[in-house]
């Protein structure tokens, strides 16, 4: 059975390609704001939600449904069957268990795996033709175990990697410079979980190099100390919103969101999605986030950005912990 709410008759945005649906499995707290962020956005023509839980993704389209009039037109579409997914051209997945408070990103693996497993040869059969975008973590981890279970090509299936991490690191920046998040150009890359790193080296806030970046009495406004405690405390960002409220929600939907508006419409856009890497820097055949091109066919491309020395060990750190994981998963 599926909730279909028709749209209102007249359409009062055009964000991205509106002849374009979104699918997302999970209608949890990350599916439902993820929903919720396409549709105010008016990202796509349809988003069909699809998860086991039948009360609650029916509740959660007819919710999101009720705001017809004051959202640009959106077909919004919950089922417990993954037919509703049919014929999508992203396929968003957040369905699964989460992280407990103070628990490793990796320990959640095993479970979300079994889950993945199960659903994969049912989203193929309805969704052939998706590009695949991982939130569920390990997001890494489950990028690299998609890609074998699905057999489809590496472009397609993709995370969201440390798109969140990015948006949290660019934040912090922009309240010590005194300038918007958007002026700020810095990436968090790597494993979404505890290895990931910031790019100092060529971190840039409004074209001044981050690192020559001076604050109102002319001191260096991120000497090598400032950058350890911003990056640690963008690292454990999500723990402490998990203590407070049990889950991350809000932020992880617009990055989930903002890469699905990147693919739809094409942009083209320079984004640290997570996809199996050959030969970045010496990295091949896992998934990990670096700076990226996203656009209609999913990555189009990663960008061979310079990184120092330790930037590039730091990277390989990053996938020796998911060669690690995956083998202890048998992958
Ligand atoms: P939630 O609120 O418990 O929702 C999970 C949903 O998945 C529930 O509604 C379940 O019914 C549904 N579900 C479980 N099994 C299946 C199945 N086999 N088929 C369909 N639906 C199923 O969790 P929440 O939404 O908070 O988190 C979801 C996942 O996102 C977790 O793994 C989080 O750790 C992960 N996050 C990833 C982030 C990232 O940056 N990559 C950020 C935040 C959360």
């Amino acid at each position: 059975k599926t909730a279909a709410t028709s749209p209102s008759s007249w359409s009062s945005g055009t964000a991205g390609d509106r002849r374009s649906k979104i699918g997302i499995v999970g209608a949890g707290a990350v599916g439902s704001s993820l929903a919720y962020f396409c549709q105010i956005r008016g990202i796509a023509r349809e988003i069909a939600i699809y998860d086991v839980a039948s009360e609650k993704v029916h509740a959660e389209a007819a919710d999101l449904s009720h705001g017809a009039m004051f959202s640009p037109s959106t077909v919004v579409s919950g089922s417990d069957d993954v037919s509703v997914l049919a014929g999508a051209d992203i396929v968003v997945i957040t369905a699964g268990a989460k992280q407990k408070p103070g628990q490793p990103r990796l320990e959640l693996a095993e479970a979300n795996v079994n889950i993945l497993r199960a659903m994969t040869p049912k989203l193929l059969e309805v969704a052939p033709d998706a590009v695949y975008v991982l939130v569920t973590n390990p997001c890494d981890v489950l990028t690299s175990v998609f890609r074998e279970l699905s057999g489809l090509p590496k472009e397609r299936v993709m995370s969201s990697g440390t798109v969140l991490d990015t948006s949290r690191l660019r934040l912090r920046l922009s309240e010590e410079a005194g300038v918007s998040p958007t002026s700020v150009h810095a990436m968090i890359v790597g494993e979404h979980g505890d290895t990931e790193f910031p790019l100092w080296s060529i971190a840039n806030i409004g074209s001044v190099p981050l690192l020559e970046w001076r604050n109102g009495t002319g001191e260096l406004a991120f000497p090598e100390d400032v950058r350890d405690t911003i990056a640690d405390e963008v690292m454990h960002a999500a723990y402490s919103v998990i203590a407070g409220k049990g889950a991350t929600n809000y932020a992880i939907g617009m990055a989930g969101g903002s890469i699905c508006q990147a693919i739809l419409s094409d942009q083209h856009a320079v984004m640290p999605v997570s996809t199996i890497l050959e030969d970045y820097q010496g990295v091949s055949g896992v998934a990990l986030s670096v700076p990226s091109v996203v656009g209609r066919a999913g990555v189009l491309h990663q960008l061979p950005v310079p990184m120092s020395d330790g930037e590039v060990q730091q990277l390989h750190k990053s996938a020796d912990a998911l060669r690690s994981s995956l083998s202890t998963l048998g992958f």
